[in-house]
């Protein structure tokens, strides 16, 4: 179902695939300026694993960062046995350290999901306190072109549950291996917000219960597991 595209070296897999059809996956080996959410950036060098997936739903896009997640949290499972949590909206953490990162964006009708996953890639000094990645983990090199085969047969099936709107059972398969119930916080804008990681609503909102007991709509923002 996807035809994928394979480039030794590009700036951001989420960038190329602007010129790429529905489908389409854009794989780097590694990249030069690798985007995180809000202008951050994504450390891209060699060895691990970043991918652009092209796709058309217009519809509820949010759901299409909820998909990867699942599917990229199963390949890893499937293969290696390693069980990540998701972290809302875009993040698989294994021991409180980032081992994948997604970012869905929209461009011109069209989606663009990118997935980064540090498998053999070295990770930065600066970012050893809150990242990891699959050969530190299993202290082995692993098969990036058998976790991405993987990935994709998941979120193929994924996309066919999205275009047949079948929400709630997608909310329930992301549920299973989530970070609800665990105590959180979460910086939104300036304001900030401790409590308890409660639920995703339909509309992939995160809702936080305050010590007061207080549920808070949590439309985006930064969390950190407590
Ligand atoms: C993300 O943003 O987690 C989205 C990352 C998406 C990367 C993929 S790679 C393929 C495609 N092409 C692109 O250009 N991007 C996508 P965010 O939640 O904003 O997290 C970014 C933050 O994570 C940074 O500010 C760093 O603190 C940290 N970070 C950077 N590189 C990392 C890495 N390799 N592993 C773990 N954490 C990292």
């Amino acid at each position: 179902m996807f035809k994928v595209y394979h480039f030794k070296k590009l700036t951001s897999t989420n960038d190329r695939a602007k010129d790429f059809t529905e489908n389409s996956v854009i794989i780097a080996d590694e990249q030069t300026k690798g985007k995180g959410r809000f202008k951050r950036g994504w450390s891209s060098a060699k060895g691990g694993i970043y991918l652009s997936i092209v796709s058309k739903i217009k519809d509820k896009p949010s759901y299409l960062t909820l998909i990867a997640a699942i599917s990229t949290q199963k390949a890893i499972e499937d293969i290696y046995g390693i069980k990540t949590i998701i972290k809302w909206p875009n993040d698989l953490i294994y021991n409180g350290k980032k081992v994948c990162g997604i970012l869905t964006t929209i461009n011109k009708q069209k989606a663009i999901i990118g997935i980064g996953m540090n498998t053999n890639n070295k990770i930065p000094f600066s970012l050893r306190n809150k990242a990891t990645s699959l050969n530190k983990i299993l202290k082995k090199k692993v098969n990036n072109k058998k976790i991405i085969k993987r990935l994709l047969n998941h979120f193929g099936n994924y996309l066919k549950l999205l275009k047949n709107r079948k929400y709630s059972k997608i909310i329930k398969d992301w549920k299973k291996n989530s970070f609800l119930g665990f105590n959180i916080e979460v910086k939104t804008g300036n304001k900030k917000y401790i409590g308890i990681a409660c639920n995703i609503d339909k509309n992939l909102f995160l809702i936080l219960k305050d010590k007061e007991g207080r549920k808070i709509k949590i439309i985006e923002g930064d969390i950190i597991i407590k």
